[in-house]
Formats: structure tokens, C-alpha cells, sequence
């Protein structure tokens, strides 16, 4: 049988899972945006539906300042005794912290810190009632690279005992995302080596007591595509599952890139494949082979849902789940009831050049082939009011269809930011009254376009999607598309209202 890959496409990175009962849960990391940290639940690995956020409050997630890709690091997902537990690192605001629940759907507690170095925690819980804390770095051993752990007290966070030095991997940059489990009298510690990037890979280490001497893998690494021509790159982070059945699979982050040298915009992408155990104990993922985006696998698997077109009308009282904001929400930038159906985006001096909170809504793009296209009533006030359309991936690597004055006129612009270059390369007059603003997104260029209200698309221009991609901007998130509205620095009125947002998934 087969199923694709990605289980969960777009910028969900550093995937972790935990199985309740017949229910896997999972989570990914969020960096700037807000809410953080999104809660997936699937019944059978392969369909997943968003079920909330591990961090909805500011009291949770502080991001003032956070820069691109600063805030929350690859999180951990680990339950307990009834109890959700999601560990994870503010790297912009206060480190390393916990949050639990008794229902992930719901409201996490308030963060509970831990007063250790490293990044990508994991809590493993013991059989004997000792909780542990492992992170890719320790204050007791400045500068060391590997995974180091330490006792916890799980109620109150404070560390219980020494940090321990596990492992320092196989010898990869970066030696990161370590988790650690138990599985027939060993403990495994599952690690990600190679940075991110094309030598990403995953290694494993295991010991008979917890605390190590821990012993390599002697196929190490178990997962990497460094090297090899496949659709899937980079793929590493990592965690693993057993299923009901008892079967085991990994899922881990890989990235879709396009045209030569390979790039990706999208942002890093959560895959899965399966896991057998060799007669002496060690991981085989995907049979030893690379996985590719239709995985053949002998196990018995559902059929995946494929992605539907989707509407918000935005008749709801709150935002739904796919959407975000940049850094922690400013209550006045944006309503769901100053009109009633709509999004109202208002002309804040915030723009999304700055390192703050802009009026900005955005979701992932989560297709390297899709369209999205929104309804905008916007009657600019100020002379610098504009609202529209962006594709963002962070504040100097985007383009904009921004609605606006110009003499007076009211005009489309395409606004392009590559780096230090911005220019607006089209300004196109339109009528006054609403329009709609449409990307098209192909594997290698977006192309953008206007049509004023009732008329046909007139496109404003094409953009190279390797603008907006990683390895030219740098960073750890994926390209959204974002509503925005902004005076440019002053104060006005103006408000822009999305009456809808269309979503078209193709590939
Ligand atoms: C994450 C690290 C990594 O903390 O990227 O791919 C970092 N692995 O483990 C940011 O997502």
C-alpha cells in the first residue's frame, strides 16, 4: 500500500508525537507567530486536523521584539498520567519552559520555566515515577555540544539532580532535537545531526542506564537524503510513535525544494515513514531506503483525505485555527465584529517592515501549487493608508498587492522586498470599490494579480518564489499569505474589511 508525503505540509517543522489511547497527537514549532505551537490530532498518522495551540496567551508566548525566527524552538509533546505536557524554548523570552493540560484542545497552563541551557527539550517520564529533562546544551557544561539531561521535579520545574552528559552524536554539526525512550530494557536517544539544512540527518544512541554511557547505532545515521537526488531534502528532527498495533514510525521534518541550486519557501515540512526494529535492536526507517513522497510500505494504511478548497467567510466570532498573527496581538489592529462577516484590518502606523505587531493575518501557504484570493472593501483616509495582499516570509523577503492612494488615484501596487532592494514594479489604476487580490502560486513564481469588483484578473506581475525562499532569506519558517492594512507610520482611519479569504490547493 502507499500514502504521500508530506502528512502535514507547509511550515509545520521539528514535528513531535505522542499516541493516547487511539488518538496520536502532534505539534510543531511557531517561532514569531502567535498563537503558538499548533496541536494536531489524527486517528490513523496520515490525516491530521488542527485541534488548537499549546500557547494562546501573551502570558505564555511573549514575542515583543522577537526577531524573524526567534520565539519558540522545536517543542515536545509527551503525555502522563492524564496530563498533556508540551516542553519547548522562547528563544527570544526566557528559554526553556513547560506547559500541561488535561484536554490539548483546550488551554495550556501558564508556562513553567526550566532553569537549564539548550535548545529542543524533551521530558521523558520513567517507569520509576523520575521525571527527566533533555536539552542540546547545560549550564554545568558550557559550550559542550550533545544531549545533556537532568532530573526534574515535574510539578514545580526545578532541576533534582546533576546534568548528565549522553551523547555528542556522530560527529554531525549541530547535534540537536534530542528524545529520549524506552523500548525492551534500553534507553534509545533519538538525535538530529547536520543542521538543518542539506546534511540534516537523524542518529540514535542507546544505554542500559539512563543517565549513559550511551553506544552509537552502528548504521548511523538511520534517516538522512544528504546527497541524494530525492523530492524529499533535509530530512531529520525527529521523533517516533508506536501505533496500536505496535508497529513504530518516525515522523521527522524534510523540505520540498525547487529548480537548481535547490530552494525551498514553503517552509519545512512534517513527513512520515515506517519503523522495523533489527533483531538486535536497532531502528530501520523506511526499510533503509529514502523516502519518497509516495511511501510503499507492506503495513495496511487509510486513505488520505486529499486537501479541499476552503472559504472563510470570517462570520465566526474568533479566527479559525490555520490562522496567525506576527508576534503577540495588537488588540486594535484587527476585529471580527466592527463589521459583522468580515475581517477588518485597520491602518495602524505598524508595517510589515517593522519588528513589532503590523495589522497582519496570515496563513501558511501549504502547496508549492495553489491560489488564494480575498474580497477587499477598503477606502484609503490618509495618504499612506493601504491595505492588501501579501506573500511574507519575513519583513525583507515578501511581496505585497497593496491597495492605495497615488495623486490622489487609487491604484494596485506590487510591492517587491528582496533583501535590502524593496520596489514597487507595477502601479496599476483601478476604480474606487472593492476588489479582489489573487496569487497564483507555481512551483517557481508567483504570479499576482487584481480584478476590480466584477471585473477580470489583470496581472500586476510575476515573482520569483527563490526570493522568498530559505536559503535566500534565511530562517526557519515557510511562506504565508497574509491580509495586512497599514498608514506607514502615522495615524488614520482607515480600515480595510476581507469579507472572504478562498484557499486552492492543487499540489
Ligand atoms: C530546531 C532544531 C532544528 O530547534 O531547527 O531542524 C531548529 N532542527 O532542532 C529550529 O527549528
Amino acid at each position: 500500500m502507499q500514502y504521500r508525503n508530506p502528512i502535514i505540509p507547509g511550515f509545520h517543522p521539528d514535528p513531535s508525537i505522542c499516541r493516547v489511547g487511539q488518538d496520536y497527537y502532534l505539534v510543531t514549532s511557531s517561532f514569531e507567530y502567535f498563537p503558538g505551537v499548533p496541536v494536531f490530532r489524527s486517528r490513523d498518522l496520515l490525516n491530521w486536523k488542527q485541534i488548537g495551540h499549546c500557547l494562546t496567551r501573551p502570558s505564555q508566548l511573549p514575542l515583543d521584539h522577537a526577531p524573524p525566527s526567534g520565539g519558540i524552538y522545536a517543542p515536545t509533546i509527551r503525555q502522563h498520567a492524564g496530563r498533556f505536557y508540551m516542553v519547548t524554548t522562547n528563544v527570544s523570552h526566557g528559554g526553556n519552559f513547560f506547559v500541561h493540560t488535561t484536554n490539548p484542545a483546550g488551554e495550556w497552563s501558564e508556562p513553567i520555566r526550566i532553569d537549564e541551557d539548550g535548545i529542543d527539550p524533551s521530558l521523558y517520564f520513567d517507569d520509576d515515577a523520575k521525571v527527566y529533562f533533555v536539552s542540546n546544551n547545560s549550564k554545568s557544561h558550557p559550550g559542550k555540544p550533545g544531549a545533556f539531561q537532568c532530573e526534574i521535579d515535574i510539578a514545580t520545574g526545578k532541576i533534582i539532580g546533576p546534568s548528565h552528559h549522553l551523547w555528542t552524536g556522530s560527529g554531525g554539526q549541530y547535534p540537536e532535537g534530542p528524545h529520549v525512550f524506552k523500548k525492551d530494557g534500553w534507553y534509545y536517544l533519538l538525535m538530529a545531526e547536520g543542521g538543518t539544512e542539506f546534511g540534516h540527518m537523524v542518529t540514535i544512541a542507546r544505554s542500559r542506564n539512563i543517565n549513559g554511557p550511551y553506544e552509537p547505532c552502528p548504521q548511523n545515521p538511520i534517516l538522512t537524503h544528504r546527497s541524494i537526488n530525492t523530492p524529499l531534502q533535509s530530512t531529520g528532527h525527529s521523533d517516533l510513535v508506536q501505533d496500536a498495533d505496535g508497529k513504530w514510525w518516525i515522523v521527522f521534518l524534510a523540505c520540498r525544494h525547487v529548480g537548481y541550486p535547490k530552494m525551498h519557501h514553503i517552509g519545512r515540512e512534517t513527513c512520515l515513514a515506517p519503523v522495523e526494529w533489527s533483531d538486535d535492536g536497532w531502528p530501520i526507517v523506511n526499510g533503509g531506503k529514502p523516502v519518497e513522497l509516495e511511501v510503499q510500505t507492506d503495513r495496511t494504511v487509510p486513505a488520505q483525505i486529499p486537501p479541499v478548497a476552503s472559504r472563510d467567510d470570517f462570520d465566526a466570532p474568533t479566527l479559525s485555527f490555520g490562522w496567525n498573527v506576527r508576534r503577540n496581538p495588537d488588540p486594535t489592529a484587527w476585529s471580527l465584529s466592527q463589521r459583522k462577516g468580515s475581517l477588518s484590518l485597520r491602518c495602524i502606523p505598524t508595517t510589515l517592515n517593522d519588528i513589532a505587531s503590523p495589522a497582519f493575518v496570515g496563513r501558511r501557504q501549504e502547496h508549492l501549487t495553489c491560489s488564494a484570493k480575498t474580497h477587499l472593501d477598503f477606502v484609503p483616509q490618509a495618504a499612506a493608508d493601504e491595505a492588501g495582499l501579501t506573500v511574507f516570509m519575513r519583513e525583507d523577503h515578501r511581496c505585497d498587492i497593496a491597495i492605495g492612494h497615488r495623486n490622489g488615484q487609487l491604484v494596485a501596487v506590487l510591492r517587491r522586498c528582496v533583501g535590502s532592494l524593496t520596489a514597487e514594479v507595477a502601479v496599476y489604476p483601478i476604480p474606487v470599490g472593492p476588489v479582489v487580490l489573487q496569487v497564483r502560486a507555481e512551483p517557481e513564481w508567483y504570479h499576482l494579480s487584481v480584478l476590480p469588483d466584477g471585473g477580470a484578473a489583470i496581472e500586476l506581475g510575476k515573482v520569483e518564489t527563490r526570493h522568498l525562499s530559505t536559503e535566500l532569506a534565511g530562517g526557519f519558517t515557510g511562506v504565508y499569505f497574509g491580509l495586512y492594512a497599514t498608514a506607514n507610520g502615522v495615524a488614520s482611519q482607515g480600515v480595510g474589511h476581507f469579507d472572504w479569504f478562498d484557499y486552492f490547493p492543487v499540489a
